[in-house]
């Protein structure tokens, strides 16, 4: 029998044969959906909570906003936003990621018991391999052009697809080089991040591109604008277009969906599984001949 794929977490392993899902814990004031809901500390907490009970099986923490336009978070505050709640979470045995750019948040939190670093610039920040290389946390490397502020406003490329590969394959290379193992490394397309409908649109349909690089692929499309051009649907209104958003991404190869809806997504996961023997022990009876 051959091992099931693992990801290596803070001292712990996550069976990624199986889609899994991240769900999302903001506590900025300005996050694109459910900012302002959760900011206070104890909300944050509770929603983590919520989100573990509802089937997450990673909870992403945040305390700045990468959505298109969002202004920069100085150390300090992004430090008291998002330090009590990763060490509540994490002292409870949950596997936190905390979604941060800054290596000084990064060592903060991994010292408090993050199990993992989610990095839009992709660990490329002057320090940012040191602070996760010498722990045993997972790091997802995302792809992005541009800066948050300025993304949106005019994102080229020649081959949407193989740039995207090509950039994670150097970041992953850059990871090893530093001492982060394979084991530890996850990739990110970075839906929405200097992309527009259409490269978003490719960069799905052909996800499993990315699987030459040989770690899991996470993909990250809840909630976000392009749901919102393909259904004329407000960010509140597009529960629907993000479950099937996630379905179509598990379709294509994701390993690890990162939801803000996250019962609703473990729930047509469980009917994609079933649907699909994705992961049936034995194949069920077949109609007879
Ligand atoms: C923080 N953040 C917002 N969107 C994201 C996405 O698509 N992927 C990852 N890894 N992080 C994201």
């Amino acid at each position: 029998m051959t091992e099931p794929p693992l990801l290596h977490l803070g001292g712990r392993t996550l069976d990624v044969s199986v889609p899994r899902v991240m769900g999302v814990v903001n506590t900025t004031t300005d996050s694109f959906f459910d900012g302002g809901y959760y900011r206070a500390t104890d909300e944050a907490i509770a929603h983590g909570f919520a989100l573990l009970e509802e089937g997450a099986d990673i909870v992403d923490v945040g305390g700045e906003s990468t959505r298109p336009g969002a202004e920069p978070v100085e150390v300090p505050d992004e430090l008291a936003r998002v330090v009590p709640v990763v060490r509540a979470l994490a002292r409870a045995g949950a596997l936190v990621s905390v979604d941060t750019m800054k290596p000084a948040v990064m060592r903060a939190v991994l010292d408090e018991g993050a199990a993992m670093i989610n990095d839009v610039r992709a660990l490329a920040a002057e320090g940012a391999l040191d602070a996760v290389a010498p722990t045993r946390a997972a790091v997802c490397l995302m792809h992005m052009q541009g800066e948050p502020r300025t993304m949106q406003a005019a994102p080229r490329y020649d081959d949407v697809v193989a740039e995207v590969r090509h950039f994670l394959a150097q970041r992953v290379a850059a990871c090893e080089a530093a001492g982060i193992a394979r084991e530890r490394i996850v990739v990110d397309p970075g839906f929405g991040f200097g992309k527009t409908l259409a490269h978003n649109l490719a960069l799905l349909r052909h996800l499993d591109a990315l699987q030459v690089l040989g770690v899991p692929v996470l993909a990250g499309l809840s909630r976000k604008a392009m749901l919102g051009t393909l259904t004329g649907q407000p960010v509140e209104e597009r529960l629907v277009a993000s479950v099937a958003a996630a379905l179509v991404a598990v379709l294509h190869g994701a390993a690890i969906v990162r939801v803000h809806d996250v019962r609703a997504t473990v729930d047509a996961l469980k009917v994609w599984r079933a649907g699909t023997g994705h992961d049936d022990p034995a194949p069920l009876p077949g109609p007879g001949r």
